[in-house]
């Protein structure tokens, strides 16, 4: 491709509203652009990278038995009202009408469309086990886009849906794709983890999330530092036991704590530790008030207090609702003699012995506090995050945290959308039953962000060679110079005949700003034509390393060829 045809918009300058060094990089050098807020157009770089991950992913979900097809994005919203999701998805879901008012939604997912699809052309066992792909623009409202195409409200994902006529058939097909992701995360060189993750909204059981390792993801992932644990921070079950303190129950006492309200402030005041406290949070979880307790240095897992109740809406109550609740303002409260609302706790909190809590009354906390005699409560389950250096759930080791990006997500959805949607087969026996269903997806421009966020330098983008835009920067540095541009055009087209992938700056450019748009690009090969043209010899030079050679013309394919095999 010759610069002079194409469009690569590079900028001088890094965009001020760019935070992320992928997305600074991405927009410096001309891959996208934003259209409106999460919003993007691929440029013709940013396009083709885009396609050499679509065609890993292609290549390894076919290779694992899916078949591709491709679904409308115009969804009809009875659809949606069948699954019942729309009624509960809220903004985030983008609807509209078409000219005859009639309602749809801009598809954030395709499990209903695929399960009507389904439901109407496949009736026999004998059809099952079927796994259907596509690659596709998915579309979600998201409250703050940002960070480029890591979190936009249109961005292109390639979403799998498996259909099964019992269980172990879809725990085949869950772990051929396992591996099928693997491959691809790999075979796109990232630093990647797969992390039991929570189902969430999607029902199901098993789930597992494919995390990039990365300092400006936003996910958290517990894993431990001996086994290849792994679990996204949300479910990461906590399996510690909790030993009583060898000491005597002392007598229950309402102390004054003077406008002391956190549990730093009362436990310094009251010169105990923090995990001699109990940390009292009202939470209203569908509309119903539970008093959550935890220990003082520990943090309510809301996930898990979601799934306890199995309840589709968990929030902190707010300061108002506390005080009318419980009538006393958050910051003293405690479950001593509240009976007029469910109290959890977690289980870390029935070892305290002689603890301290608010006393529901403001500036006043109790000290020997002890569970089970001073109040109880309706259970004591695992509700709290888990931290740093509590041991590994699978026994092996303590837990560290990373930061990461989700780029894929697997679950197993059992018959969740195939009961509401009435999609059914006739077993052996010709009874009707539901189909059990996986879901499988990647974020295929989130794919590229991740990318990009781990292959960069300071001079800009350093592309993996198998997944560069092209795999060869020709450049003239003097488009005057006959000689140069004789033998650069050269190169260009012998390179061309021998189907590597090409892009000549051919531009009348000064070469500072030629070398600079090269190192900002980041092919993995520079070929510079210079000054030595006239001898044929000419600079070839590798992004990564910034290893140069001086090459004569005859020996230049070789020496292209060993080197790209290197990258
Ligand atoms: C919506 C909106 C946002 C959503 C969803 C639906 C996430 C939604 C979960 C999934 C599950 C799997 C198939 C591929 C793999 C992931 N955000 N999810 O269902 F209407 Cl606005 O998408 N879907």
């Amino acid at each position: 491709m010759r610069q002079s045809r194409t469009l690569i918009p590079t900028l001088r300058e890094i965009p001020a509203d760019a935070e992320i060094k992928s997305h600074q990089l991405l927009l410096k050098a001309g891959f996208i652009r934003q259209n409106s807020s999460g919003v993007y157009s691929y440029m013709p770089l940013g396009r083709k990278v885009l396609q050499k991950i679509e065609a890993i992913v292609r290549e390894e979900m076919d290779k694992a038995g899916a078949v591709e097809m491709l679904m409308p994005a115009l969804q009809q919203a009875e659809l949606w009202q069948e699954s019942g999701r729309w009624y509960t998805y809220g903004p985030e879901l983008m609807r509209l009408k078409d000219r005859n008012q009639r309602e749809f939604a801009l598809g954030a997912t395709h499990e209903e469309v695929i399960t009507s699809l389904v439901r109407d052309e496949v009736k026999s066992y004998k059809r099952l086990p079927l796994t259907l792909y596509q690659i596709q623009t998915k579309f979600r409202d998201e409250k703050r886009p940002r960070f480029g195409l890591l979190r936009g409200r249109e961005f292109v994902m390639k979403d799998a849906y498996s259909f099964h006529s019992n269980t172990e058939s879809l725990d085949e097909v869950y772990q051929a794709l396992f591996e099928a992701y693997s491959n691809v995360f790999r075979r796109c060189q990232l630093n990647f983890r797969a992390v039991i993750a929570d189902s969430g909204a999607m029902g199901g059981k098993d789930t597992h999330e494919f995390m990039v390792l990365s300092d400006i993801g936003e996910d958290t992932i517990a894993y431990s530092d001996t086994s290849d644990y792994a679990a996204n921070i949300e479910m990461a079950p906590v399996i510690m036991e909790y030993t009583k303190r060898d000491e005597a129950d002392k007598e229950l006492e309402k102390v004054l704590t003077e406008n002391k309200k956190s549990i730093d402030e009362v436990s310094e005041f009251l010169t105990v530790s923090p995990n001699q406290c109990v940390k009292s949070l009202l939470f209203k979880i569908d509309e119903q008030y539970v008093l959550v307790l935890v220990r003082g240095d520990h943090e309510v897992n809301d996930i898990k207090l979601k799934n306890l109740f199995n309840a589709g809406i968990v929030e902190l109550a707010s300061q108002e609702e506390t005080k009318e609740i419980l009538s006393c303002p958050v910051g003293s409260l405690g479950p001593i003699g509240v009976s007029h609302v469910e109290i959890v706790a977690d289980h870390a909190v029935k070892a305290i012995v002689n603890g301290v809590c608010g006393a529901n009354e403001e500036n006043y906390h109790y000290i020997n506090v002890v569970p089970e005699r001073d109040f109880s409560v309706s259970q004591y389950a695992d509700l709290r995050f888990i931290q740093e250096g509590d041991p590994s759930p699978d026994g092996q080791g303590t837990i560290l945290f990373a930061k990461g990006i989700e780029v894929g997500h697997v679950f197993k959805l059992g018959t969740r959308y195939s009961e509401a949607m009435n999609a059914t087969y006739l077993d052996e026996t010709g009874k009707s039953r539901p189909m059990i269903m996986g879901c499988y997806g990647i974020g295929v421009s989130r794919t590229l962000t991740a990318v990009a966020e781990q292959y960069n330098d300071e001079n800009g983008l350093v592309w993996p060679a198998n997944l560069a835009p092209y795999q060869v920067h020709v450049i003239a540095v003097n488009m005057k110079d006959e000689e140069q541009v004789k033998l650069a055009e050269s190169i260009y087209t012998d390179l061309l005949e021998k189907h590597y992938e090409v892009l000549f700056d051919d531009r009348n450019e000064r070469a500072g700003v030629k070398f600079a748009d090269s190192d900002l690009i980041g092919l993995p090969l520079r070929i510079t034509v210079g000054k030595k043209a006239s001898e044929g010899m000419v600079e070839v030079k590798v992004r990564k390393t910034g290893e140069t050679f001086e090459v004569h013309y005859e020996d230049l394919f070789a020496k292209v060829t060993s080197l790209l095999y290197t990258l």
